[in-house]
C-alpha cells in the first residue's frame, strides 16, 4: 500500500524514512548510533534490527509472504486477539495482517527512535467489545515493544490473549540453550497440550518444540555459544513465554519457510496465553512489553 503524504511528513531524514518493502509493502528504515532496524506497517511488523557489529537480532525467513491477508515469516510478528490456530478464522489473530496506521516518530535527546503505531477499525475488530491497540517500537540500545490494549466498551470485559511471537536468529541451534525457565509449568503443544514442569536449567532443542510456559513473568536468555552472545529478554506484562522450534517436519510442511531454516533460529515469546487470557474490564488498559538486549556470552 503507498505510503500517506501525512505518514511520510513524520519522517526524519537520515533516522527515519519510508522506503518501498517486499510485496510493495510500505516499510521503515531506522538508523542509531547503535543499531538499525526496519518496521513494516503490515502487521505492525517489526523485520528487522541489528546492533553496529553484530548479527542480526531477529530472524527472517527467506520464503516469506509479504501480502494482503499473509503474516510476515520472522521478525516479531504481533499476536492478537488470540493464540493460536481457531476454527475458520486465521490462525493467531487478525492483528498481523492489518495495514497499520503509523500515529508518531519521535526522537529522544540521546538518539533512540520510538514509532508509535495504531491498529485500524475492522470487521474483525467490529465483533469484539469497543477496544484500541497501540503498538510502540524504541529502537537504540536495545529492541523495545509495547503492546497496549484499551477496553472502550461501556460495560463490557474484553478478553483477549496477546504475544510478541519474537523470532531469534541464532548461530546453530544445536548450539543454543534458553535459561530462565526452570520449575515453570508448560502445554507442550507436540503432545497434546499435556502439562508439564521444566526440570532444566538450560533447555535445549533436539527435535519439534512447541511450549507454552504458563505463570511466569521471569526474565529468559538465549544462549548462543556459536555466535557467542546471549541474547537477553526482560518483559512486562506477560505471563506466558512460548519457546518454539518446528525442527524437520514442520518446517517442510510450511511454504513460507525453508526446510532448513530450523537450525538457525529459535522463537521465544512473551504473552498472555491460553489459562493466562487477559479479561480486561471496560474502561481499562493492559501492557505487554519486551525489552530485547545482547550481551557476551
Ligand atoms: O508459537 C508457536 C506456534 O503456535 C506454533 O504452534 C506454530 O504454529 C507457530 O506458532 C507459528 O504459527 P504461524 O501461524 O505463524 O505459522
Amino acid at each position: 500500500m503507498a505510503t500517506t503524504q501525512w505518514q511520510k511528513k513524520l519522517e526524519i531524514p537520515g533516522r527515519v524514512f519510508f522506503t518501498e518493502g517486499n510485496g510493495d509493502l510500505s516499510k521503515l528504515k531506522i538508523n542509531t548510533a547503535w543499531s538499525e532496524a526496519e518496521v513494516y506497517l503490515h502487521g505492525a511488523h517489526v523485520t528487522h534490527f541489528q546492533k553496529k557489529n553484530e548479527p542480526p537480532l531477529l530472524f527472517m525467513s527467506q520464503f516469506s509472504r509479504f501480502q494482503d491477508g499473509s503474516p510476515i515469516r520472522g521478525g516479531i510478528p504481533l499476536i492478537f486477539p488470540w493464540f493460536g490456530s481457531r476454527e475458520g478464522q486465521p490462525a493467531h489473530g487478525f492483528a498481523r495482517t492489518q495495514e497499520w496506521e503509523l500515529r508518531e516518530i519521535a526522537q529522544s535527546p540521546d538518539g533512540q527512535v520510538a514509532l508509535r503505531l495504531s491498529l485500524p477499525d475492522s470487521p474483525q475488530a467490529a465483533l469484539l467489545p469497543k477496544f484500541t491497540v497501540e503498538y510502540c517500537v524504541t529502537i537504540g540500545q536495545t529492541l523495545a515493544a509495547e503492546l497496549i490494549v484499551t477496553n472502550e466498551s461501556k460495560d463490557q470485559d474484553l478478553t483477549f490473549e496477546n504475544c510478541l511471537h519474537t523470532y531469534f536468529q541464532v548461530g546453530d541451534i544445536s548450539a543454543v540453550s534458553v535459561t530462565g525457565l526452570k520449575g515453570v509449568d508448560y502445554l507442550d503443544q507436540t503432545e497434546n497440550f499435556a502439562r508439564k514442569t521444566e526440570r532444566l536449567d538450560h533447555i535445549k532443542v533436539s527435535s519439534e518444540t512447541d511450549r507454552i510456559y504458563l505463570d511466569t513473568t521471569a526474565a529468559t536468555e538465549i544462549h548462543d555459544s556459536k555466535l557467542q552472545r546471549r541474547i537477553h529478554i526482560e518483559t512486562a506484562g506477560s505471563r506466558s513465554t512460548v519457546v518454539w522450534n518446528p525442527w524437520v517436519n514442520k518446517s517442510q510442511q510450511m511454504p513460507d519457510f525453508g526446510n532448513e531454516e530450523f537450525h538457525q533460529m529459535i522463537c521465544v515469546e512473551s504473552g498472555n496465553v491460553a489459562e493466562n487470557k487477559i479479561t480486561l474490564p471496560a474502561g481499562k488498559k493492559s501492557s505487554l512489553k519486551i525489552v530485547l538486549s545482547t550481551l557476551a556470552l
